[in-house]
């Protein structure tokens, strides 16, 4: 088989599988013209030779197969490249969403393009790998790397603020942030390579420019993109908060109180949760993942072994541990539960843990305030469910940002991290005496180019491959 060539025109069926009112089959490619022509043939004949499809509009037609007989009827558009998705020609049909008539119509384009190949050689069509058709769309310069991610990412929100977020770096607001940093960056650059060709200059050079002061700007505004970052990165992919804690003291009920429904079984017996169950649920628009797991204690019992087994597993991966424990315990013996000290040795380090305790319905008395890291609660009567809300989220590092903001992954904070080190490095040179504006200059350089990874300026080949393979198809 020959390697798959960004030059081939790429067909896939766009909309999820599965049925649905509506279904989607997309192609594009350089010139799609000959594709279209063969496609309606019958009507390019009626209608004296004329191209079948206008631009940009809207037609109802018959979908048809070898033979001449009706797949489907449904509406035809065509985009002649450059003003399109991907910057090709896109040919997209839309038919009932059927699994079968999809994969009829698919089979249909494929044969047709083996046809128009043997007319025009070199032509060529296959089925688009995941991702490809916006892979095509930042190959075309239709959008950034930063905006082809916010695709995906506004795709795979998992909550309205998140697909908020998404769209708005899909706009570029996050790119825009990115190319200002880097426009002052090329200025400083410029400012300080003039003077490396005049060296008798350069002692100067740093007071009569300013250039720390500016270097200091920059800095500053880099923090605010990251911290912006951050909060886009959180809302693109949550956090994991896992229960733990003995058996009986209310993981199960926790859960559902968070969940806001029955997800998992509650009973008085302990030892009643063997298996981790998550849920997704979501705070203020944050995206979170509880997971509920098997009460910790020794057992001689070969399932509920295992099933702790899976506890300490799902502990490895929290980004947050919620350790329970019985109120009453605590209130009367004045001190947190023993297990403690295990949790703490099998903590991943720097995972935060917070100790909440439950069934504080059933303490005599005053229940004790709630605090940073103690939160007293009743899951069964829904008490205190605010203060655990609300010190989740600021764990997280959660601020609302109103309307402003972008979303954000982890390769952006990495990014971003990197440039702030280089501008450190940088800051560094300079102070030091004038000698060091060669590295100062570099080091500029290097903030630049981590910055631009964002935007895909500067991005290698596999890092894009990786990227656009987590798209789902037809994307
Ligand atoms: N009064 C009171 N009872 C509670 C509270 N939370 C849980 N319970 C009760 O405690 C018992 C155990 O609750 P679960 O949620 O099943 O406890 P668990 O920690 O999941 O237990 P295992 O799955 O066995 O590890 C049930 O009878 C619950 O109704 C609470 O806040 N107040
Ligand atoms: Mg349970």
């Amino acid at each position: 088989m020959a390697a798959m060539s960004t030059r081939d025109a790429i067909v896939a069926i766009a909309t999820a599988p599965g049925r649905g009112a509506v279904g989607i089959v997309r192609v594009s490619g350089e010139d799609l013209k000959g594709l279209v022509r063969a496609l309606f043939a019958a009507r390019a004949e009626s209608a004296a030779s004329e191209f079948p499809l206008r631009p940009r509009h809207a037609h109802y037609l018959p979908f048809l197969d070898a033979a001449g007989e009706v797949i489907d009827h449904g509406l035809a558009l065509y985009f002649p490249g450059p003003h399109s998705y991907t910057g090709e020609d896109v040919l997209e049909l839309q038919g009932h969403g059927g699994p079968v008539v999809l994969k009829l119509l698919l089979d249909r384009l494929m044969a047709l393009g083996e046809q128009v190949q043997r007319e025009q050689p070199a032509f060529r069509m296959r089925l688009a790998r995941p991702g490809e058709f916006t892979e095509r769309a930042f190959l075309n310069d239709k959008l950034d790397l930063a905006q082809a991610e916010a695709v995906a990412d506004l795709i795979d929100a998992s909550t309205a603020q998140a697909a908020r977020l998404a769209s708005r770096s899909m706009e570029g607001v996050f790119s825009r942030e990115i190319h200002a940093l880097v426009e002052q960056l090329i200025d400083l650059r410029m400012l300080v390579e003039a003077t490396l060709d005049f060296p008798e200059e350069e002692i100067d050079f740093l007071k009569a420019s300013n250039a720390l002061g500016r270097l200091a700007g920059i800095a500053a505004q880099l923090e605010k993109v990251l911290a912006q970052a951050k909060q886009g990165r959180l809302l693109r992919d949550g956090l994991k908060v896992v229960l733990v804690g003995e058996p009986n003291v209310g993981k199960s009920s926790l859960l559902n109180a968070l969940a806001g429904e029955d997800v998992a079984i509650v009973t008085p017996i302990a030892g009643t949760t063997r298996d981790r169950i998550a849920q997704a649920i979501q705070i203020e628009g944050v995206p979170i993942t509880v997971v509920d797991t098997a009460g910790l204690r020794e057992t001689q019992d070969e399932v509920e072994r295992l099933g702790i087994a899976r506890t300490w597993a799902e502990v490895d991966k929290a980004d947050v541990v919620l350790h329970l424990q019985d109120a009453r315990e605590a209130a009367r013996t004045h001190q947190t539960a023993n297990l403690s000290a295990e949790l703490l040795d099998k903590l991943p380090p720097g995972v935060p843990r917070l100790v909440v305790m439950n069934k504080r319905d059933l303490i005599e008395g005053a229940v004790p305030a709630s605090s940073d890291d103690e939160i007293w609660l009743s899951a069964k009567r829904g008490e205190g469910m605010a203060d655990l809300r609300a010190r989740l989220l600021a764990i997280a590092g959660w601020q609302p940002a109103g309307e402003s903001g972008f979303i954000a992954r982890e390769r952006h904070l990495m990014a971003l991290r990197a440039a702030r080190e280089h501008l450190g490095l940088a800051r560094d040179h300079a102070e030091q005496d004038a000698e060091h504006l060669e590295l100062f200059a570099e080091e500029l350089r290097l903030a630049q180019q981590a910055l631009s990874e964002i935007t895909g300026e500067f991005t290698p080949d596999d890092l894009l491959g990786v990227i656009f393979s987590r798209f789902c198809i037809g994307k």
